[in-house]
């Protein structure tokens, strides 16, 4: 690529605008900007969107992204008015649950940096008198958020684009993309082919169409959303001006999938309550024919009926009007509710920005620039990652139903375990019918089923608590998806021997002659050891950031068993392979199960014909054997931090592997274990997660993982390494026996907010939840922190970590 590149960007939206504005900006000014529509109002999502901006997201990252929109918004000139009126948030709750719901919500604002406050229904009403006290049990107020007028802020980020040397050009469709080489090199138009380096879609929901002329699934759905205004209020009239247009906070009111904001002496009611409505693009013209914009359907009145009467519920004042104007407006869902970013693997300078949100639009141009230019956005943007989705999530019936899912769910109230029920069962491993047998209790994780727990274990868990195991009582919320077998379970692991299915493990065969050389640039520990070595190693990206924490088997002396986090992983393998190495995802092909615990060595050599001792088989150590006639690979690797090895077969032996292990551990008191049970013990033991714990946002050393990084060899982001850590990963531990963390808790210290928690777990080895917590690095082990879990305030102690067994002397024997 050209020191600056020309740039082609599809699309002059407020992701299109805004992308253009963040390259020049970066001095890339080379940028031509096309749509099909006029300018600015084009046509699209943004031309109609009502522009309510709220900030607080469960995630970090997409919190971020609507930050920095805030800040850039409240910024812009624009000579008809604001781009953007801080007129500020109010969630408001009308059952139990939501205003719980809403503790948690304020828990993440307080966590990523949102000013915000939880309000009585007198203070509510006091900032919307329009509210109707009796509805409401409290509030959410955010004094930053607001509105933004999204057609004024493309333009604004258009001219200031535009003054250093972009170009947009209306009334300019993209017929198809044009490449050679494996490269991009143009887009065509009717008007001929314009040269790029690099070609954006921002092209809104009508992006996953014209990527898909690049072969390239971005998995979104066109869904209609109601929005409707109201007539004249009459006591709104002479509140705002024309030019203000609202001064009262937008509100929501996610107990009905509400909506709404000021239009002068008029409120505009959006609405989720409805069916969801999906867009077949091929009928789009003619469905859109008798409307003002191709993005704008015929409003379908009995929708919005019961969502008319719920409105006058909350604000009473609605109840002599009529909605006087409305319309079916067209915007992206996707699978997970985030947005799509990145660049096409097989296709490169083709880069896509879309399903994003007004909210996160500048944040997400942002990013996208950064990465573009520099290789990688300052921000972590795994959540929003083009190639975060597995094989079977990009088939179109898995993202209409998920995506479809995720419009009904927009405003409900989601607990960080509750998964899907539809498209279950889709991916099981080859012991599914023997975990059934057992009731196992499934989690859902990248298709695949996962026992969370097994309910055949509830006698002998019945029979350790009335024996003196603690089990602390758990509130309503923490107690869904969960299970005090649980606790037996991991405490089983550490007292005899369990059996953990780890077969959605996400595991690659990295072959050929150059697949060691690869593998040490690629990582940040030596894995050029012998045929035997299994090495703990970290991918970083060009900026140091952490994408993720992997083991890698040396198996042969040209083929390296590499077990990672997620699909990201093979993306940023695959992008980086040099023609001499293959990467083969091996993962449904084979199974593993790991069996770990005191027990386990006792358990498995009398089926081994090879010596399983200490001194003959060490720890991160590889074997090929066989147990009993069954074919072979054992890892002396243990995640749950015990005694043991994963114990990998193909697929046809799996269940012949379950039934060995499960009738040889019988007399050892083996249990089958599930994922709860993994996460406690893997907790203790200070391992972390990647994607939950540690992001490309952390270093190695700020991580705690500098152990793995040698610096006396060259690999991806050495040169970035260095800076000392200002947070830090920590360990902490609550006081309370009974207190009790799901992750994503704000924690206190000092009187503020000085970090938030990861992962959390009830860890029975010590009889305490366990978190980890990003903290400041000033916050010394021993020093007390106070953790937020839903307006419920917990002391716990820093804790160096691992918390359970640092000598590792459990996990050598
Ligand atoms: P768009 O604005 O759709 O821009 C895409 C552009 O690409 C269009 O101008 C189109 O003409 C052009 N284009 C497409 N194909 C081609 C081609 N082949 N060649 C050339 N040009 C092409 N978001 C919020 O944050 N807050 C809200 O309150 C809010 N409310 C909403 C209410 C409604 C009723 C709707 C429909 C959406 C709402 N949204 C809201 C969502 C928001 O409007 C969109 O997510 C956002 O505007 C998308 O911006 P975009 O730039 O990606 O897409
Ligand atoms: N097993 C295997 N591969 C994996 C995981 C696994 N890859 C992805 C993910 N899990 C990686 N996470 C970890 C985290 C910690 C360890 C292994 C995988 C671990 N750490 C030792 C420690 O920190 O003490 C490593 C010590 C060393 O480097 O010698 O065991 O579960 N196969």
């Amino acid at each position: 690529m050209p020191e600056v590149p020309k740039v082609v960007v599809i699309g002059a939206g407020i992701v299109g605008t805004s992308l253009a504005d963040e390259l020049t900006a970066r001095g890339c000014t080379d940028v031509t900007v096309l749509d099909r529509g006029p300018l600015f109002a084009t046509g699209g999502s943004t031309s109609h969107a009502p522009g309510l901006v709220f900030q607080t997201n469960s995630s970090k990252t997409m919190t971020a992204f609507a930050r920095y929109t805030v800040e850039k918004f409240a910024a812009l000139h624009h000579p008809d008015g604001w781009a953007f009126n801080p007129v500020g948030g109010l969630e408001v709750a009308t059952t139990p649950e939501r205003w719980a719901d809403l503790h948690r919500k304020a828990g993440w604002a307080a966590a990523w940096g949102i000013e915000g406050r939880l309000l009585d229904p007198a203070d509510c009403v006091r900032l919307h008198p329009l509210l109707d006290r009796d509805q409401i049990l409290g509030g959410f107020h955010t004094p930053a958020v607001g509105l933004a007028k999204a057609v004024r802020a493309a333009e604004a980020q258009a001219r200031q684009a535009i003054s250093r040397g972009a170009t947009f050009r209306p009334h300019t469709e993209v017929l198809d993309i044009v490449h050679s080489g494996g490269r991009v090199t143009g887009v065509r138009t009717q008007a001929g082919v314009v040269d790029a380096d690099v070609v954006v879609c921002a092209a809104g929901f009508w992006g996953a169409e014209l990527a898909k002329r690049v072969g390239l699934v971005v998995p979104l759905v066109p869904m209609a959303h109601q929005y409707a205004r109201t007539g004249r209020i009459e006591p709104l009239v002479g509140r705002n001006t024309e030019l203000a247009e609202a001064g009262l906070p937008i509100l929501r009111h996610q107990d009905q999938d509400l909506y709404f904001r000021e239009h002068v002496d008029r409120i505009g009611i959006g609405s989720y309550s409805h069916q969801p409505m999906p867009v077949d693009l091929a009928n789009l013209l003619a469905d859109t024919a008798g409307e003002p914009m191709p993005s704008m359907l015929p409003f379908t009145e009995d929708d919005f009926a019961p969502a008319w009467q719920a409105a006058r519920t909350l604000l009473p004042a609605l109840g002599d009007s009529k909605v006087e104007e409305a319309f079916n407006g067209i915007f992206s869902f996707t699978p997970d509710g985030f947005s799509i970013m990145g660049e096409h693997r097989d296709l490169h300078g083709f880069w896509v920005a879309e399903a994003v949100w007004v909210t996160h639009s500048a944040g997400v141009a942002k990013a996208t620039a950064e990465w573009i230019l520099d290789g990688a956005p300052q921000v972590d943007v795994h959540e929003c990652d083009l190639y975060r989705f597995e094989d079977v999530a990009r088939s179109p019936r898995f993202i209409m139903q998920t995506s479809t899912q995720a419009f009904v769910e927009v405003y409900d109230i989601i607990h960080p375990y509750q998964f899907r029920s539809a498209l279950r069962g889709l991916r099981t491993s080859p012991f599914y019918a023997r975990q059934q047998e057992l009731g196992a209790f499934f989690y859902e994780g990248g298709g695949w089923e996962r026992p969370a727990w097994y309910e055949a274990n509830a006698a002998v868990a019945q029979q350790l608590f009335d024996d003196g195991l603690a089990c602390p009582p758990r509130d309503d919320w923490s107690a869904r998806y969960w299970s005090p077998i649980s606790i037996a379970e991991a405490h089983l692991t550490r007292e005899r021997v369990a059996m953990y299915d780890m077969t959605p493990l996400t595991r690659y065969e990295v072959a050929g002659p150059g697949a060691a050389a690869f593998l040490q640039r690629m990582t940040t520990n030596n894995v050029d050891k012998s045929v035997g070595s299994v090495s703990y190693t970290l991918l970083l990206d060009e900026t140091g950031g952490i994408r993720s924490d992997i083991t890698a088997a040396r198996l042969a002396e040209q083929r390296y068993q590499v077990a990672v986090n997620s699909p990201l992983d093979y993306d940023w393998l695959a992008r980086h392979a040099p023609d001499d190495v293959t990467i083969r995802d091996i993962t449904g092909a084979t199974c593993c199960i790991g069996v770990w615990g005191p027990l386990a060595r006792d358990m498995v050599q009398p089926l081994c014909p090879d010596d399983l001792s200490n001194e003959a088989f060490k720890y991160f150590r590889a074997k090929q054997t066989h147990l009993d006639a069954i074919p072979v690979t054992m890892l002396r690797v243990s995640y749950v931090g015990e005694l043991g090895w994963e114990i990998y077969t193909s697929a046809e032996y799996g269940a012949a592997l379950w039934d060995l292990l499960y009738a040889a551990g019988q007399a050892h008191g083996v249990v089958p274990a599930g994922r709860i049970a993994f996460n406690s013990l893997r907790v203790e033991k200070g391992y972390r997660l990647w994607g939950t714990d540690i992001t490309t946002e952390h270093q190695p050393a700020a991580a705690g993982l500098e152990f793995a990084v040698r610096t006396g060899k060259d690999f991806v982001g050495k040169q970035a390494l260095g800076a000392a850590p200002r947070t830090l990963l920590r360990s902490i531990v609550f006081d309370d026996a009974a207190a009790v963390a799901l992750g994503k808790e704000a924690v206190y210290a000092d009187g503020g907010c000085v970090g938030y928690t990861t992962s959390a777990a009830y860890s029975t080895t010590v009889g305490r939840t366990i978190a980890y917590a990003w903290l400041p690095a000033r916050v010394a082990i021993g020093d007390t922190v106070v953790v937020d879990y839903r307006g419920t305030r917990h002391t716990a102690v820093v804790h160096g970590d691992p918390v359970v067994d640092p000598q590792m002397t459990r996990i050598r024997r």
